[in-house]
């Protein structure tokens, strides 16, 4: 029996982050203000209803863009990576990260989205990041697209409903495609394709409102359609451009049990994981999957598809698979008599298998494997992992040290799954990026105090602190761990 906590040879150990979440600086260098500078953080309230927090309308919007203050909009301040980078990598490279997941803000490179000409300072800067990752050896995987949109498209266009949104989204590619030609060899389009569906605005700078009388499920499968057509281009642009790099899509692993051996409750489980893996199918096979089409019919969902789109998307599918997975889920034909996880989370069925996060996520590591085999045997593409970690509310201990240990474990855990997905189930897999490597602002809540980093922001939902940076326990646990190409877990 072969050593199980064994990973391949070159395996790409590292973290992930995202510029809306981690840069800050958000009208520092020229940078444009994006969607995610205007989303507000939800002090105080119930974070029960994972929806409800996502649903931005016009009116807020035009309050965000006459507040000046940071603090009701965290990730205008996000942990300040903009200022900090140099110490950040450093700190990176003392971990021994091969690879460092992080996104470009399209509205630092291109403020409104719509400009002819780029952000000279925008590219300068991440031309400053990947020289200092180069200096380390670190390779960059860069995805192109995180919650970062310019609010400029909201106002002035209908976000990514707006087929023109796809020829600007062209020119930001082909402009940092012709950049980085010599830095960036990974990249990945758009972060969790399928997120648009669950935060229209941050993903798709849809608002709602912008459409009266229009079918806003419909509307959004348009701009899904528009970023599929952006994806595929964009494919075509990296291969192009640069000869090695390699593309992937990126979904939310969102897995699904059947509550029950119930039929019912399987099939719900069925149609439920159907409904992400529609955007990877989609990528991956370049053409909308049948059932998607049969559901557009019977739900009277109509796309405008351009000439070219078609045959964009089938010439140029993703080269491998990666997603971001935190927890499972439970699908159930009838959910009335069953309880609810209290958090923020998607589904919350209440699985009796599985412990929670505070915030509601059920952990889970043998549902990692399970999505890897599951990812794997349908697209036979290479996967790797860019997303997974706790979000827990760390303390500092008064010498300033903090025991995460309960990260440390999850971590444990989830990394013999993946083990075993590679050496039992024969899945092949580039990489592994745990979320928010360093503490930054989290997406669901807004806030800071979800954190999830080895390395601790000193800066609170506000956005006061010293912004020092500190060393948790489970920086030291990682380092062991990349070391040893994972046989010390
Ligand atoms: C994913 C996003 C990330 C990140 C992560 C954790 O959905 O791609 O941007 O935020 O989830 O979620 P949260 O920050 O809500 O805890």
């Amino acid at each position: 029996m072969k050593q199980i906590n064994a990973f391949p040879a070159g395996f790409l150990w590292g973290g992930a982050t995202a510029a809306n979440q981690v840069e800050g600086g958000y009208l520092e260098g020229g940078k444009g203000i994006s969607v995610s500078d205007c989303a507000k953080a939800h002090f105080g309230t119930d974070v029960t209803n994972y929806k409800a927090h996502n649903t931005v309308t016009s009116k807020d919007i035009e309050e965000a863009l006459k507040d000046k203050d940071t603090a009701s909009y965290p990730k205008r301040h996000g942990s300040d990576f903009y200022h900090h980078y140099k110490e950040d990598i450093k700190l990176f490279a003392e971990m021994g990260f091969k690879v460092y997941r992080m996104s470009i803000a399209w509205s630092r490179i291109f403020p409104n989205g719509d400009d002819l000409t780029p952000n000279e300072e925008g590219l300068k800067f991440y031309d400053n990041v990947f020289d200092e990752l180069k200096k380390y050896g670190i390779e960059p995987l860069v995805t192109m697209s995180h919650y970062e949109p310019p609010i400029n498209l909201v106002l002035n266009y209908k976000g990514w409903y707006s087929r023109e949104t796809v020829g600007f989204f062209i020119r930001f590619v082909k402009t940092i495609c012709t950049r980085y030609k010599d830095k960036v060899r990974y990249w990945l389009t758009f972060n969790e394709v399928d997120s648009m569906i669950r935060h229209p605005f941050t993903t798709g700078a849809l608002i709602e409102d912008r459409f009266p009388g229009q079918n806003f499920e419909e509307v959004i499968f348009q701009a899904m359609h528009h970023q599929f057509v952006a994806s595929a281009y964009a494919t075509k642009i990296c291969h192009e451009t640069i000869p090695n790099s390699l593309v992937g899509c990126m979904l939310t692993k969102l897995t699904y049990y059947p509550y029950t051996c119930k039929p019912e409750d399987v099939l719900k489980a069925q149609q439920t994981m159907r409904g992400t893996y529609c955007y990877s199918d989609t990528q991956v096979f370049g053409e909308y999957p049948a059932y998607l089409l049969s559901r557009f019919q019977n739900e009277g969902i109509h796309i405008r598809k351009e000439m070219g789109d078609d045959e964009i998307m089938k010439a140029y599918p993703v080269d491998f698979v990666s997603f971001s997975y935190y927890n499972s889920s439970c699908s159930a034909e009838d959910t009335s008599a069953l309880s609810l996880t209290p958090g923020n989370t998607i589904n919350a069925i209440k699985n009796p298998y599985l412990k929670a996060s505070d915030w509601g996520w059920q952990i889970d590591p043998t549902g990692l494997r399970i999505s890897m085999v599951d990812l794997y045997d349908r697209y036979r593409k290479p996967l790797f992992i860019v997303e997974n970690g706790l979000g827990a509310a760390d303390v500092v201990k008064e010498d300033d040290t903090i025991d995460d240990t309960y990260r440390i474990d999850y971590f444990r855990e989830h990394l013999k799954a993946v083990s075993e997905a590679i050496q039992i189930d024969g899945v092949e897999c580039l990489g592994y990026t745990s979320w928010g490597c360093i503490d930054l602002v989290s997406e669901s809540t807004k806030q800071m105090s979800k954190r999830y980093g080895f390395i601790y922001v000193d800066c609170d939902d506000y956005g006061e602190g010293t912004y020092e940076r500190l060393k948790k326990k489970s920086f030291y646990w990682y380092k062991k761990v990349i070391e040893t190409n994972g046989l010390s877990l």
